[in-house]
């Protein structure tokens, strides 16, 4: 055998040369990528970060003036993740965004594959209509829009209206699932319905007898937050906080317990004021916005404040803790755990 071609190095120049020519009929070795492919531990591109409402806030007001909401179709600043840029992704399965429309705007009716989540930052007098049924919105409401639903947004208030839109983009894109129709494409408008009927239905502990779900989402648009609230701070003045979550609620799907959407689950805790979090993780990466108070966030070694309207990034199975400063604090939180848990896949870790 020729010695250039023995030994160590031979070998494994041997194998870059195999390599090489498997290369054009697509071809390559799992044995050089096996380790990275499964890891032993979660290896997430995503990264932990934080946005500053107060910083970024400027930046939808200039939007406002640079585009309409209708030539925009959605006038939306993609919420991206550093370690994701480009991507539209603000985990690496779920897209997050800030919505801005001003007063007199309509932002048209529109239906796709991809399902969203709407928590309501600020103002009021805004509408999002599901299937022509209009819900208006008031701060801290949490709106869905499960896939293939038409949906609409207009602004009949006198200030700007902010919401945080979270969608399974990224998740929808992997699937390569993605299905959209303009309403504008139609032959005729799609029907108005009246308001307040999916809440009269599904909304008050009852539900229309022999109601068949044509789909696995709820059929309750709006979880308003005055419910919300009361039902957090009722639980709080009577119970002792779970070390890890605090007085942590899961959104429900009023027609089976589950969650109200198969792709993303939301969520609302309630940190008494001075309560700090255990060390916690799962596997479901984490979107998270600050309703009220003002909370110290460790993830990993980084540190952060965050106040009202501040949203920030829990990459899956990164351990954080969640303070409250001296008043009680909300904070909502979306995530693709339902989809986790369905394929078997969701963990958590406790260290308390
Ligand atoms: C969308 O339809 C909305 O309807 C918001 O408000 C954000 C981001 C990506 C794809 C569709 C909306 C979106 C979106």
């Amino acid at each position: 055998m020729n010695t250039t071609t023995t030994g160590e190095a031979g070998a494994l120049e041997a194998r870059r040369d195999f390599y090489r020519r498997i290369d054009p009929d697509n071809l390559a070795p799992l044995w050089e990528q096996l380790h990275s492919l499964v890891t032993r531990t979660p290896a997430s591109q995503c990264r932990p970060v934080h946005w500053d409402y107060r910083k970024i806030r400027p930046y939808l007001d200039e939007a406002g003036r640079l585009i309409t909401a209708e030539e925009a179709v959605r006038r939306v600043l993609i919420l991206e993740n550093p370690g994701l840029r480009g991507q539209a992704a603000a985990t690496t399965s779920l897209y997050a965004g800030l919505q801005m429309i001003l007063p007199g705007e309509i932002a048209p009716p529109h239906r796709h594959t991809q399902a969203a989540i709407r928590l309501i930052l600020e103002g009021e007098g805004a509408y999002t209509s599901v299937d022509g049924e209009k819900t208006f919105m008031e701060r801290g409401d949490f709106i869905i829009t499960p896939a293939w639903h038409w949906h609409e947004h207009g602004n009949e208030g006198a200030a700007p209206m902010v919401w945080l839109d979270g969608l399974d983009v990224p998740m929808v894109a992997m699937l390569d699932a993605s299905f959209a129709e303009h309403a504008a494409d139609l032959p005729a408008p799609i029907p108005a319905r009246r308001g307040g009927e999916s809440k009269a239905r599904f909304g008050s502990n009852l539900l229309p007898v022999d109601y068949q779900a044509p789909s696995p989402s709820s059929p309750l648009f709006k979880y308003p937050y005055a419910e919300t609230l009361a039902a957090l701070r009722a639980i709080a003045a009577g119970n002792p906080p779970d070390a890890c979550h605090g007085h942590k609620l899961r959104y429900a799907n009023p027609l089976d317990g589950g969650y109200p959407m198969p792709t993303m689950g939301a969520f609302i805790q309630l940190l008494p004021g001075g309560f700090g979090t255990a060390p916690y993780r799962c596997t479901a990466g984490t979107v998270f916005a600050v309703i009220d108070g003002e909370v110290e966030v460790a993830i990993g070694e980084q540190r952060f404040t965050a106040r009202p309207n501040d949203v920030f990034v829990v990459p899956s199975w990164a351990e954080h803790r969640i303070t409250a400063g001296k008043d009680d604090a909300v904070i909502f939180s979306f995530s693709d755990r339902p989809v986790q848990e369905i394929l078997g896949l969701w963990r958590e870790q406790r260290s308390a």
